[in-house]
């Protein structure tokens, strides 16, 4: 049966940019748990929470559904997740609890490096590969104009020299696949961080004083960095 027991299940990124800091994360919170490779949950030891380990795209989805109670995600997966369902006439419900100093990177347009930058307008109609349409959308609506969309889900960064796209709109933190790729930043379109979400139904008394006891050792853990 679903939910037999009253833990409390956490989403995270299986592997991936945000897997050790997320692990790392939980650990600080005092929480002792024990990963297998092949097993999508994993029990903690000492305290009523399970872990899921998952795809980052699927988490703001398991939330936002009510499937897991709180997930660490990119602030970017997780905007670009709430465009899309309201594009499909859905308004996602969630509760944003706290913004970690973790998974910092920005959503940004890039060209190849040797054309002149002409601002956002010069690629008013022209084609752009991107993984995060909504995002770019958002931010060509906001000045009125279109773009041709160029969906990819990897390898963005190739798409204007394998001539499918005129620029690309992706992910950059030290900028050096731009740079590999012939490419430069010329707009950040979103800043990102990583993040933790809850689901919109309330918690019970037991579950609510649990999330409460680890905001407080998040809290700590971000003071004890500084
Ligand atoms: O398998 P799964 O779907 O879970 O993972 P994924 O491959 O979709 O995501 P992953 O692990 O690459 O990234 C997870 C999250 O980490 C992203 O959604 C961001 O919130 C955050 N993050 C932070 C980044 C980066 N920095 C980043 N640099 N995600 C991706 N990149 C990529 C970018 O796409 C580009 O390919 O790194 C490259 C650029 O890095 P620089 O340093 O060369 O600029
Ligand atoms: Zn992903």
């Amino acid at each position: 049966k679903m939910n037999e027991n009253n833990r409390l299940r956490l989403a995270m990124q299986k592997s991936g940019r945000l897997s050790d800091d997320s692990q790392d994360l939980l650990e600080r919170c005092g929480l002792k748990v024990r990963f297998h490779s092949q097993r999508l949950l994993a029990v903690a030891e000492n305290m009523p929470v399970e872990i899921l380990r998952v795809r980052d795209d699927d988490i703001p989805g398991l939330v936002m559904d009510g499937v897991v109670d709180l997930g660490i995600i990119g602030e970017n997966v997780l905007e670009e997740t709430v465009l899309a369902r309201r594009s499909q006439g859905e308004e996602p419900k969630f509760h944003m609890l706290k913004r970690f100093d973790f998974g910092g990177c920005r959503l940004s347009v890039a060209i190849p490096t040797d054309e002149t930058w002409g601002g956002l307008e010069s690629l008013n109609g022209r084609r752009i590969a991107t993984s995060y349409p909504q995002l770019l959308k958002r931010c060509f609506d906001e000045r009125g104009l279109t773009f041709k969309p160029c969906l990819l889900t990897g390898s963005v960064e190739v798409a204007p020299r394998a001539g499918l796209a005129d620029a690309i709109c992706d992910l950059v933190s030290t900028g050096a696949t731009l740079e590999a790729n012939g490419l430069k930043e010329v707009e950040v379109v979103y800043r990102s961080k990583a993040c933790l979400i809850a689901k919109a139904e309330p918690f019970d008394n037991e579950k609510a004083a649990l999330v409460e006891r680890l905001l407080v050792r998040m809290q700590g853990v971000a003071r004890a960095r500084e």
